[in-house]
């Protein structure tokens, strides 16, 4: 007698990544041994004390967690539903490291077992050396050199292509599908792959090293330590490497930027989008010009990896404003403030309206007011993902708020943050 789990969300191979979101699963026994007396079962963590991940089990969604799941199973092999999720606090620490157990409850016999990934995006000053070192090799194979796939990435974020992404409402949805996109194509490289966040309000000793992000001469040229995957990191067609100079000490000292608390007091007292968007300016902005070099504008932004652990950072500040003050209906003005589309009553600049598709993934160039967008389109249609359920080809802004599903399980983007969890 067997007991087989399906996950929703396996990918091609198989393998299961999940995050703080419940997902829906089933069990039933296989090869059952004919007795019509269904069995009772017991789901668990193999290593309830281990360093790496950890799942949590419940019957019915919404309801409450459970570190172990006793279910009755029919004999006749009629699966039973339960939900399974990361249990926040635990998060893997390399691929599926996460093992659940199925014993019999009368037996304590081991009928199955099943490993998967809680894979979530953490401070990268916080990573083991595995996570730093899959994560710089998925991106330098990404970027191979300049000519792989991340040349897209570089062309999205320039000045010709500023207005789709900056300025106005639209700024932290359009950069979280920017990042999410990138993100699932390094997890096409390696699938235990997230992006890393520079928490830029905090000395970050581990992250501006020569083995992780690289530490300037005195040139302001951009070193890496031999073997470093970044080592020979060139966009542009121009192996001239990164330019970045600090302007602050990155050993001991944080950015020129408010605290996270005072990031997330921004939205003021009635804590509205409207306001808390201000971000843009400080701290996203300061971060950016606390260097000199190509992270401190915006057509050269996106040719320095340190970029885009800025930017995670930025999301993971907005999507923790998010959950503090339960900012993801998006029928709510105080989450969104635009409900319309480009060219309605009250619509701002097409791209930052809730309804608008977003460039480049809804491939629309050229001129033509209200709808003007840049005459080109890198990268196509947005990609799809195994692990989440969302969003469809051509993401709105909208698709981009309710990031784990917590009004629409359908809109389930597939990342969370090590410090918070929307589900909680
Ligand atoms: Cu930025």
């Amino acid at each position: 007698m067997r007991a087989e789990i399906t996950i929703d969300g396996a990918d091609g191979a198989g393998a299961i990544y999940i995050t703080w979101a419940p997902l829906h699963s089933t069990i039933s026994l296989v090869e059952a041994s004919g007795g019509a007396d269904p069995v009772d079962v017991v789901l668990r963590n193999q290593n309830p004390s281990s360093e790496g991940g950890q799942i949590v089990f419940r019957n019915v969604m919404p309801g409450a967690e459970q570190d172990t799941l006793q279910l009755r199973l029919p004999t006749d092999g009629t699966p039973i539903d339960f939900f399974i999720a990361g249990k926040f606090g635990h998060p893997s620490v390399e691929d599926k490291d996460a093992v659940i157990e199925v014993v019999e409850a009368n037996t304590g016999a081991v009928l199955s077992t099943m490993s998967l990934m809680v894979r979530i995006r953490k401070n990268a000053d916080a990573l083991t050396t595995g996570e730093r070192d899959r994560f710089l090799s998925a991106f330098a194979i990404l970027n191979n050199q300049g000519t792989g796939r991340f040349r897209d990435f570089r062309d999205m974020h320039r000045d010709d292509t500023s207005l789709e992404a900056h300025g106005r409402a639209g700024f932290l949805p359009w950069h979280r599908a920017y990042l999410l996109d990138l993100e699932r194509e390094l997890q096409l490289i390696d699938p235990s792959v997230t992006l890393p966040y520079w928490k830029f309000d905090e000395p970050a000793p581990n992250l501006f090293t020569r083995a992780f992000i690289g530490d300037p001469n005195r040139l302001g040229r951009v070193r890496f330590v031999p073997g470093n995957p970044l080592e020979f990191w060139a966009t542009d067609g121009v192996v001239a490497g990164i330019e970045r100079s600090p302007f602050f000490d990155t050993d001991t000292s944080p950015a020129f930027v408010i605290s996270e608390e005072a990031t997330l007091l921004l939205g003021g007292p009635q804590n509205l989008y409207a306001e808390f968007r201000d971000m843009e300016g400080d701290p996203h902005g300061f971060a950016h010009t606390s260097f000199g070099g190509s992270i401190s504008q915006i057509d050269t932004a996106a040719k320095d990896p340190l970029f885009f652990l800025l930017h995670v950072n930025v999301d993971r500040l907005w999507a923790k404003w998010q959950w503090l003050n339960r900012r993801f209906d998006t029928a709510d003005p105080a989450t969104y403030p635009f409900l319309g589309s480009a060219g309605g009553p009250g619509a701002t600049r097409v791209g930052h309206n809730l309804l608008d598709t977003m460039w480049p993934w809804n491939q629309v160039t050229g001129s033509g007011s209200p709808n003007d967008r840049p005459n080109t389109a890198p990268g196509g249609n947005f990609p799809t993902s195994p692990s989440g359920n969302a969003p469809d080809l051509t993401p709105t802004v909208g698709d981009m708020i309710d990031y784990q599903g917590v009004f629409d399980v359908g809109n389930r983007l597939g990342f969370d943050y090590d410090d918070f969890s929307p589900i909680l």
